[in-house]
Parts: structure tokens; C-alpha cells; sequence
């Protein structure tokens, strides 16, 4: 077991901490009157909202707390994330989604897509149609287009104009985030990495529950102090033998941290998230000059996930991140009855062995019954690096 000794500023807290200090900070920002947007995905244009003086708040639930109510309405044989989402927006248990004026969906898997037709009887629903294609001029017209419909929507809903200085200020922040966020993840191309997966999942997840840009932007710029000067001091909480992983597939987060946690039980360290929550979302910055909208269309459209096809641009971070981070082994974690992403695990797999990558998929859900067998499976594939 991996020992970690560094001491941890603000936004290392654990995940239920995360979320739960969010909750606190989130009726105080809905008692000052200002409005809240729900999202469930990494393409929701973020800039648009912030650009409006909203705050954003991401509803993706991680744990099966809600799925037996969900599962009343909703096919047990769903995505957990999907059935675990809907089962908070019905019993009204998530904070988040209960405080959110506007929540935001995409056309990206079937599951969502029907779930949010749902959704929308409980709350105000607006759903962006997410083109599958990446590189084709119709692809990018219909995006930016379905972005202009939201602008609009959020400036009625919200009763606010949107300018373009507004949204260039807006790029500009979330800018300064994702460079800090990568700047942080990036220590751990280290040897070894000065702090473990596990950490590192729950800063980035964690910081998602931060909703004043100062403050955010200045703890992430501790944490990357801190962890500095203490790797400079000599604190190793890493063997330098231990194999490095990295993640990709499906969201984490909650619950799914038990993926981590076998693995770095096994031995091993898990120095990079190439999902939705890591470099997915950090590793590009969105253009600042030109014509805003544009930018921020096209930056979000260029975000790899399986739901598009082809998903080149998964494959290029992928492998590009296994050289940048050292990486000895990938570990794909599917969640039950993810379709794209466990029919893409097969093109996975072939493109890294390939190129002698050892590969892994662990199939996992929301619960807790499957730790013994994610645990054996992964401590073989650890073995045999
Ligand atoms: S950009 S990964 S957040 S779609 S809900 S696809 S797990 S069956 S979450 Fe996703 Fe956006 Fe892509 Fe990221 Fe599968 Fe479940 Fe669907 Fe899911």
C-alpha cells in the first residue's frame, strides 16, 4: 500500500468532503440570488454560463444511493452513472440538483439522452444536440449553432445579456483553471510521482466543487506549492519501482475511486486520468482571439469520448500521454452497460498492444460487492509489468 504523507492544502479533501463543503458553499451562492446551472458532461460549454455570472455545478452522481428508486422507472440494466443521476434529481437528495434554475444535457449516449426526456418533467431541462462527427464543416456549423441556441436560452431563462467581452473574460478564466489543474496533474510525470492517483483524482475531482474562481485558482496554486516543496524536501510517498498507470474510459469519481485503490494496493501508482475527469478536460487551451462563440464551439466539439466516431482524438491523448507520463501499463475502467465505451475498449486495446502497451478493462458499477475480483484482476495485471 502506498503511503501519503504530504500534507494537504484546502482542495485535497476527500470526496465526500468535496462535496459535501460544496453543498454549504452552494446555498450561500443561491441565498446571494444567483442563479445555478446543472451539467452532466465535459462538452458543456462552461464559458457560456460563467459569461452570464452564473455558477456551474457538475450533477454526475457517483454513488448507487438512488439507484433502487431509479430503478422503478429506469431499466436495472442502465449505466449506473445515468440511473444514479436520475435517482438524485427524483428524491430531490442531491443538493446540487436541486438548486440548479437550468440543467444542461447533450446528445451523447442513448441512456442520457432518453433519461433527460425524463428529467425534464422534474426540472428545466435543455439539451444541446451534440453532433458524433468531429471534423466535418457541418458538424462544426450545427455545434456552434446549438450553442447560440443556449446563449439564448440562458439569457432569457437568467434574465441577463451575454456580450462577447463577457465570454472572452469567461474563456479566459476557464483557461487559467485548466492550465493550473494540467500544471498540478503534471507533477506526476515525476519519478517517482509525488503524489499517488488517488490524490490526484480527488484534487481534480474535488475542485469541481469550488465555485469562486479566486479562491479555486489560488487553493489549486497551493496544492501545487505544497506538493512541490515537499517533494523538494525529500518526502517520497511513492516507490520508485512502482509500475505507473494510467487510466482511461468512463468518468470516475465517488464510488469509483475503488478502482484506484486496487490498484495502488497492488503496487502500482496511477500517475495520469485520461477520462472526463483529467486531462480530457485540461490538456488543450480554448483560443482567446477571434470570435468567442467559435472558440468555444470549437474547443468543446475536439473533446475525445466514445460516443463520437471516428474518436481520433481520444487515441492521439492517449498515446501521447502514455509518453509524457512514462506510463507501464493502461487500465480501462467501463462502467456496467456502457455501450460506446466497452465496444470502443476493443479498438483500445488493439491500438496499445500495438504499440507493447500492456492493457487492462475492468468492468465495474456503483457498488462495493465487486472489490475482491476488480482487486485479483488487477493485482495480476500489476504482477505481470
Ligand atoms: S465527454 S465520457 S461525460 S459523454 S452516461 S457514455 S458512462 S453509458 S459519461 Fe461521458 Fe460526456 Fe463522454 Fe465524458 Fe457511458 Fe454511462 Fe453514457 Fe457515460
Amino acid at each position: 500500500m502506498i503511503q501519503m504523507k504530504t500534507e494537504l492544502p484546502q482542495v485535497f479533501e476527500s470526496f465526500a468532503e468535496a462535496r459535501q463543503n460544496g453543498f454549504l458553499a452552494m446555498k450561500k451562492i443561491k441565498d446571494s440570488g444567483t442563479g445555478v446551472v446543472g451539467q452532466f458532461c465535459t462538452y458543456t460549454p462552461q464559458e457560456i454560463f460563467t459569461a452570464a455570472g452564473l455558477v456551474c455545478v457538475g450533477l454526475c452522481s457517483t454513488s448507487d444511493e438512488t439507484i433502487p428508486a431509479a430503478e422503478k422507472i429506469l431499466p436495472s440494466n442502465l449505466c449506473p452513472l445515468i440511473k444514479s443521476s436520475y435517482g438524485f434529481a427524483i428524491t430531490d437528495k442531491c443538493p446540487y440538483m436541486y438548486f440548479s434554475d437550468l440543467v444542461v444535457g447533450e446528445t451523447t449516449c442513448d441512456g442520457k439522452v432518453k433519461m433527460y426526456e425524463l428529467l425534464a418533467k422534474e426540472k428545466n431541462v435543455h439539451i444541446l444536440e451534440l453532433p458524433r462527427r468531429q471534423d466535418t464543416l457541418e458538424a462544426k456549423a450545427l455545434w456552434r449553432a446549438e450553442l447560440v441556441r443556449l446563449k439564448e436560452r440562458v439569457e432569457k431563462d437568467f434574465g441577463v445579456t451575454i456580450t462577447d467581452d463577457n465570454l472572452r473574460d469567461a474563456i479566459r478564466r476557464r483557461n487559467v483553471e485548466r492550465r493550473l489543474l494540467k500544471e498540478l496533474y503534471e507533477l506526476s510525470q515525476l519519478t517517482p510521482p509525488p503524489i499517488t492517483g488517488l490524490r490526484q483524482l480527488q484534487i481534480l475531482f474535488g475542485a469541481q466543487f469550488k465555485f469562486d474562481w479566486h479562491e479555486k485558482v489560488a487553493e489549486i496554486q497551493r496544492a501545487i506549492d505544497s506538493i512541490r516543496a515537499a517533494y523538494e524536501a525529500g518526502e517520497r510517498p511513492v516507490s520508485e519501482a512502482a509500475p505507473r498507470i494510467l487510466i482511461t474510459g468512463c468518468p470516475m469519481g465517488g464510488v469509483t475511486e475503488k478502482v484506484i485503490k486496487v490498484i495502488e494496493e497492488a503496487g502500482a501508482v496511477v500517475v495520469a486520468f485520461e477520462n472526463c475527469t483529467g486531462a480530457k478536460q485540461m490538456d488543450r487551451q480554448c483560443r482567446e482571439e477571434g470570435d468567442p462563440l467559435t472558440n468555444i464551439a470549437d474547443h468543446y466539439l475536439q473533446i475525445g469520448c466514445s460516443v463520437m466516431t471516428p474518436d481520433n482524438n481520444r487515441f492521439e491523448l492517449l498515446e501521447r500521454l502514455c509518453k509524457q507520463f512514462q506510463v507501464d501499463g493502461v487500465v480501462e475502467m467501463t462502467l456496467q452497460a456502457c455501450h460506446t465505451y466497452a465496444v470502443e475498449a476493443h479498438s483500445i486495446k488493439a491500438f496499445l498492444q500495438e504499440k507493447g502497451m500492456p492493457y487492462l478493462q475492468l468492468e465495474t458499477d456503483y457498488g462495493t460487492a465487486d472489490i475482491g475480483q476488480l482487486s485479483t484482476r488487477a493485482g495480476a495485471f500489476v504482477e505481470m509489468l
